[in-house]
């Protein structure tokens, strides 16, 4: 049974009105399709299960795909939507929660079965298509169980639901052919600390991952672990602020060989950050892992989820990770929903759409920034202090706070530093984009 008969194939360049205009699959960019460039997932959750209720409203979407909320048939008409709005989209990843492919049941027991069932059945859909998981995680934030966080929860029993939880979101993942396994610190943080042992909840939260990890590999899980940085919402402080906060975190507790970052633009902004800089701080400590491709509203202080349409930032992320060597095992997963009013099936193929042609036109724009080398020559310029005399003994370690106190008093005066030209270089962007 087809959901979406208003719309076929969705290609590149075919002028149609559900066509992409940048989004060539097999085209080269600077040596690579942009298929590979731009590995796309759906995220599950948001497409086939948000209907756009918020604090003050029910739903307006409806995602029932003619079956009845909260049994396996509505679960596997999810399934069966999910598939065709794939293929015809030509996304070849998708990312789940636990609670986002089946209903939760009462009993732990129940959902673990429901779990394999439906599993069982995404399997079978798998075949004969090149759709594949991008990533799996446990939703350990929806239930009231979770209202003190999962790994940070003060009650023992409440971690074993956790640990539970993500046993069996990894059995799934790696049953599935999962390339990565998200953990998104959903309430592991604290509202007010006359309440709350930082330092136990930090600890216990390393020892989840700790153990994940370790069933992880025992079961033949080959791919990267992830931290998806947030700074707030739905906790007033949340553990893991940003990317800075989370290697740091990694390396304190000895696990920075088996995580990496999921990066989402919108997480970033809630930051006080660009998304470039969470991706730019990643990919320098060897840990740019996969991308939550959404983007948030400056002017409003919560995680919008919006699709991406900001070329100027899609560009600057696509500078990244071109720079970076592309994603290895990750994928840029829209993380993002349509608005409240943009209810219907044919709103959810435009946001797709508009995510994918904007990551395409930032992929070729980047490209051309980097091929334009004005930006890369003006830093390699900027440093070039360093590389003889005086600076080259620094860099190289040769000297010592005596020398370079000698040096400075002999110099009596220092030039100023170059300009930093950064109108000049933002003109140079603009007309790169524009031209
Ligand atoms: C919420 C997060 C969440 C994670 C997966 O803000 O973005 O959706 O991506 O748990
Ligand atoms: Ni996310
Ligand atoms: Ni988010």
């Amino acid at each position: 049974m087809a959901f979406f008969d208003f719309v076929d194939k969705v290609e590149y360049g075919t002028g149609k009105d559900y066509s992409f205009r940048y989004y060539d699959a097999d085209k080269v960019v600077m040596g690579k399709k942009m298929s590979e460039w731009l590995p796309f997932a759906m995220a599950w959750w948001h497409n086939l299960g948000a209907t756009g209720a918020d604090m003050f409203g029910v739903g307006t979407a409806d995602k029932t795909f003619g079956q009845v909320p909260g049994t396996m048939e509505h679960a596997k008409a999810k399934v069966d939507a999910g598939f065709e709005f794939m293929q015809k989209l030509g996304i070849k990843y998708f990312c789940f929660h636990d609670v986002d492919l089946v209903p939760e049941a009462d009993d732990i027991n129940v959902t673990n079965a429901r779990l394999d069932e439906i599993s069982d059945y995404i399997l079978e859909k798998m075949k004969g298509t090149d759709i594949k998981c991008l990533w799996g995680t446990a939703n350990m934030f929806g239930n009231p169980r979770f209202m003190n966080g999962a790994g940070s929860t003060n009650s023992a029993d409440v971690y074993c639901f956790a640990a539970a939880q993500v046993k069996k979101a990894l059995d799934i993942t790696v049953k599935l052919g999962g390339q990565g396994y998200v953990f998104w610190g959903g309430r592991e943080g604290y509202e007010t600390l006359l309440n709350t042992d930082v330092k136990f909840e930090q600890e216990n939260i390393a020892r989840l991952m700790k153990m994940a990890v370790e069933y992880g590999r025992s079961i033949g899980f080959t791919g990267d672990f992830y931290i998806e940085p947030k700074p707030k919402e739905p906790m007033k402080h949340q553990y893991d602020f940003d990317a800075a906060t989370a290697i740091g975190f990694l390396r304190q507790y000895g696990l920075d060989k088996d995580f990496k970052m999921n990066i989402e633009a919108n997480h970033a902004t809630l930051a006080g950050h660009t998304f470039q800089h969470e991706l730019r701080i990643s990919a320098i400590n060897g840990m740019l892992g996969s991308i939550d491709a959404n983007q948030g509203d400056l002017l409003l202080g919560w995680d919008t989820d919006e699709f991406p349409f900001d070329v100027y930032e899609t560009t600057m992320a696509m500078y990244e990770v071109i720079k970076a060597g592309g994603l290895r095992n990750g994928g840029f997963n829209f993380d993002a929903k349509n608005r409240r009013p943009s209810y219907t099936f044919e709103d959810m193929f435009r946001a797709f759409i508009l995510g994918m042609d904007s990551f395409a036109l930032g992929l070729l724009k980047a490209a051309e920034i980097i091929e334009d080398g004005s930006i890369d020559n003006f830093i390699k310029e900027k440093y070039s202090s360093y590389n003889d005399g005086i600076g080259k003994k620094i860099v190289d370690g040769e000297t010592s706070l005596e020398e370079l106190s000698a040096y400075a008093c002999s110099l009596k005066k220092p030039a100023l530093p170059g300009s930093g030209r950064q109108e000049y270089l933002q003109y140079k962007v603009n007309n790169i984009l524009f031209k």
